[in-house]
């Protein structure tokens, strides 16, 4: 594994974005200011932070309706995102898709999405380009454990097995889809054994060990590269908060979440570096001031932006009735 100061460094900011991100979206959507459903990555910050560390800009992401911490750590605005999530006409979508819609084509982030499984075939569809372009370009695919009963993930991964496509699909197991349990919603333990089914390497890791998630997208970014297609990772972690803010999570057992507390990834990164010497206390606390900085910064951005207007209902709308309407 290819690491140093700089990558740890950047992994543990952003991850703690991430979390304050997340933490700060908890509170707004608490105190009524947040519309719609908010979904959390409080948890799972390990996954999408290990590995975006590997991908450039031009390379692409597909994300789900819990998006966020994938689009922070593919260099998304902090404030732009805040404001989608504010509904307001300055956010990435003008204020029209709220968090589970957020995208920046610009950076790759091909959007989350509220239908689950519909990231995969986005993913083979951009892997697709880049490899009829010959650009070098790689697609990470994120999905949930759940989201693998979809057709769409056999579809997508036979797809973009049988053409060698740079895709790489990361499972973020979090042993839920809303309220059923991994253990009575598929009768495999490992979703990595899937990719057996297509003829593509499938590995289980840690995915609250940052640098597991990095080591092993590091290969698998490797092998789509040189043209031997893809790889499915299955990232074994958990959400702290329910499945959607609001939802008190009493399926879980508090054992179970007791257990996986201890393995909070942010707290893992803390440890790691101040017993390796990696960045002192007061190195940690300044990142966390700036992040703090940065965040209070996107919530004022967001507060004070306009709502959109009326006649914007209608537009980046196409529609034959849209049209007739415009036409009257
Ligand atoms: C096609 C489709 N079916 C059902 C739903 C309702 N739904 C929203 S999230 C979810 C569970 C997703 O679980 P998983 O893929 O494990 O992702 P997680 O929420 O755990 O991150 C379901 C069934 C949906 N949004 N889209
Ligand atoms: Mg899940």
């Amino acid at each position: 594994m290819d690491i140093n100061k700089n990558n740890v460094v950047e992994m543990y900011t952003c991850m703690k974005k991430i979390r304050e991100f997340e933490t700060t979206a908890m509170n707004l959507f608490s105190e009524g200011k947040i519309p719609g459903f908010v979904h959390l990555y409080i948890g799972e910050e390990a996954v999408a932070t290990g590995v975006c560390q590997h991908l450039n800009k031009d390379d692409y992401i597909t994300s789900t309706h819990r998006g966020h911490g994938h689009m922070i750590a593919k260099g998304g605005d902090l404030k732009s995102m805040m404001a989608e999530l504010f509904g307001k006409a300055t956010g990435y979508c003008k204020g029209k898709g709220g968090s589970m819609h957020i995208a920046d084509a610009s950076k790759g982030i091909l959007g989350a999405n509220g239908i689950v499984g519909a990231g995969h075939n986005i993913a083979v569809g951009a892997g697709l380009s880049a490899k009829y372009k010959g650009s070098n370009q790689i697609c990470v695919c994120f999905f949930g454990d759940a989201s693998t009963n979809q057709g769409t993930f056999h579809e997508a991964l036979n797809l973009a097995s049988i053409w060698k496509l740079p895709v790489v699909f990361v499972c973020e197991n979090n042993y839920y889809g809303i309220s059923m349990s991994q253990a009575k919603h598929q009768s495999i333990k490992d979703i990595a054994d899937r990719g057996n089914a297509y003829g593509i390497p499938g590995i289980a890791i840690d995915g609250n060990d940052v640098f597991a998630v990095f080591e092993a997208v590091e290969e698998a970014v490797k092998h789509a590269r040189d043209g031997y297609g893809p790889t499915l990772i299955e990232c074994k972690t958990y959400r702290h908060r329910g499945h959607f803010e609001g939802d008190p999570a009493n399926y879980k057992p508090a054992e179970e979440q007791k257990q996986w507390l201890e393995k909070d990834p942010v707290k893992r990164m803390i440890s790691f570096m101040l017993e390796n010497e990696v960045v002192t206390q007061d190195e940690i606390n300044k990142i966390d001031e700036d992040i703090n900085k940065e965040i209070k910064e996107a919530i004022q951005f967001a507060m004070e932006s306009p709502e959109p207007s009326l006649e914007s209902a209608v537009e980046d709308i196409y529609s034959d009735i849209i049209e007739e309407v415009r036409n009257r």
